[in-house]
């Protein structure tokens, strides 16, 4: 066995340089993937991409504790190289604790039908916090290594004894190499660099100053809808104390907006009675009040919601269902999105054409003037700018279920 460690050992100067070149690309790899990810502009270019894409990204980032594992078989002959140089020590081990964190949260996000919200929320805001933290550190590293590449004496890989000397590329001869893999390596950190400011700095402000995006989404409304629904006393105060934590605008088209004379809401199909109205009419209905929960499959979640609004199966008792009639269709008024509910699931209590969000018209980034909220369900079911219902006799796979999202929705 010992003998074996040894012979494998040998050479381990050429072998951790190639772990360090693989470590590499699949740190870039994770990193285009995730931000594909993260990025809410490529939800809607995606499609069906999107779920593949994750898929990518799950396996490369399991994939990554190969390199991890073989990289704690050399550690102890590395780390006595190290001696004497604490910033590469402590190098190594950030990075090991970078990918030892992103690689436990990320199975925690993978895993989030078994783990529940709870843990999906805080493992995604740990996978973005080393995101943050670590993608600029090790596109720093990345960045400072090319510097000492280009001059051999400083590297601190040596080779060993048995291999030949001049280097791990003897035949190319080490400076024309590295020079181009330097290129490269500055030309991928500085893309990263550039396409991760942005999205970091949006992240910050999701998450820091708590509230701050959900006012910034407020202010920001551009949907011209009047009068304005006056919010019933349970929603201003909103009961809930008002919701915890930050929405992610997600959309897969360019956000649609309305005034009065482009927003109406219709209920047909199936049904008795036609049900048509205009802005004016709509905020008349009665509303009610609920506190709920809003969990995205991604991860993140929303507590304590105040929405005001009115429940599904008012609507659909106004406009009386057809007995034929199985699946309730949800349009958006962004003419792509859809989803459904059985007849059974519609008639949850908390199933809610939502109006108002905390006391406060729902913004058009969030869905405004009037989404779904189905608090049991995740809320790929929670049709945004919703303003057509109708009763069909079939089946309906709405736009995430077609690309891979599961039908059961339930959280
Ligand atoms: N019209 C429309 N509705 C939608 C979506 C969408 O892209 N378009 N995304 C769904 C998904 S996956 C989620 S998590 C929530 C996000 O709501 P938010 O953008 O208000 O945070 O809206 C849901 N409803
Ligand atoms: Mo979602």
């Amino acid at each position: 066995m010992r003998d074996w460690l040894k012979a494998w050992r040998k050479g381990y100067g050429k072998k951790l340089a190639r772990l360090h070149a693989w470590n590499g690309w699949i740190v870039v790899l994770l990193a285009i993937t995730g931000l594909v990810l993260f990025g809410g502009f490529w939800r809607g270019v995606l499609g069906e991409g999107r779920v593949w894409v994750r898929w990518l990204h799950i396996v490369v980032g399991l994939a990554s504790l190969l390199p991890v594992l073989y990289y704690l078989f050399l550690a102890g002959k590395h780390w006595k190289q190290l001696r004497g140089k604490p910033w590469q020590r402590a190098n190594v081990l950030v990075v090991l604790a970078l990918l030892v964190g992103w690689l436990l949260s990320g199975i925690l996000l993978w895993q989030f039908r078994t783990v529940g919200p709870y843990w999906s929320n805080a493992a995604l805001y740990t996978h973005d916090l080393l995101t943050w933290i670590g993608l600029p550190y090790i596109i720093y590293h990345s960045l400072a290594r090319t510097k000492w590449l280009k001059e051999p004496h400083r590297r601190t890989v040596k080779t060993d004894k048995a291999e030949p000397a001049g280097g791990l590329h003897p035949a190319a001869g080490p400076q024309a190499v590295y020079t181009r893999r330097a290129f490269i390596r500055t030309a991928v950190g500085a893309g990263l660099a550039i396409t991760l400011g942005p999205s970091f700095l949006q992240w910050l402000g999701n998450n820091l100053g708590s509230g701050a995006s959900l006012e910034k989404l407020i202010e920001e409304d551009a949907n011209r809808l009047t009068p304005l629904p006056n919010p019933l006393p349970d929603s201003s105060p909103p009961i809930g104390g008002g919701s915890q934590g930050s929405f992610r605008v997600y959309t897969v088209t360019p956000i649609p907006t309305f005034t009065n004379a482009n927003w109406s809401f219709v209920v047909d199909g199936l049904v008795e009675r036609k049900l048509h109205w205009n802005w004016e009419q709509f905020i008349k209905q009665k509303r009610i009040v609920q506190v709920s929960d809003f969990h995205c499959v991604t991860g993140w979640s929303v507590y304590s919601n105040t929405w005001e609004g009115i429940p599904l199966k008012e609507l659909l008792k106004q406009a009386g269902v057809q007995p034929q009639a199985k699946t309730v269709k949800l349009y958006s008024g962004d003419g792509v999105y859809t989803d459904s509910l059985t007849l059974e699931q519609a008639d949850m209590d908390d199933v809610m054409v939502a109006v108002l969000h905390d006391g406060k018209p729902i913004p058009s980034d969030l869905g405004g003037p009037v989404r779904l909220v189905v608090p049991k369900m995740y809320a790929y079911k929670s049709v945004k700018w919703l303003n057509r219902i109708e009763l069909i006799d079939q089946d309906h796979t709405g736009y995430w279920e077609e690309r891979g999202y599961d039908k059961d929705a339930w959280v």
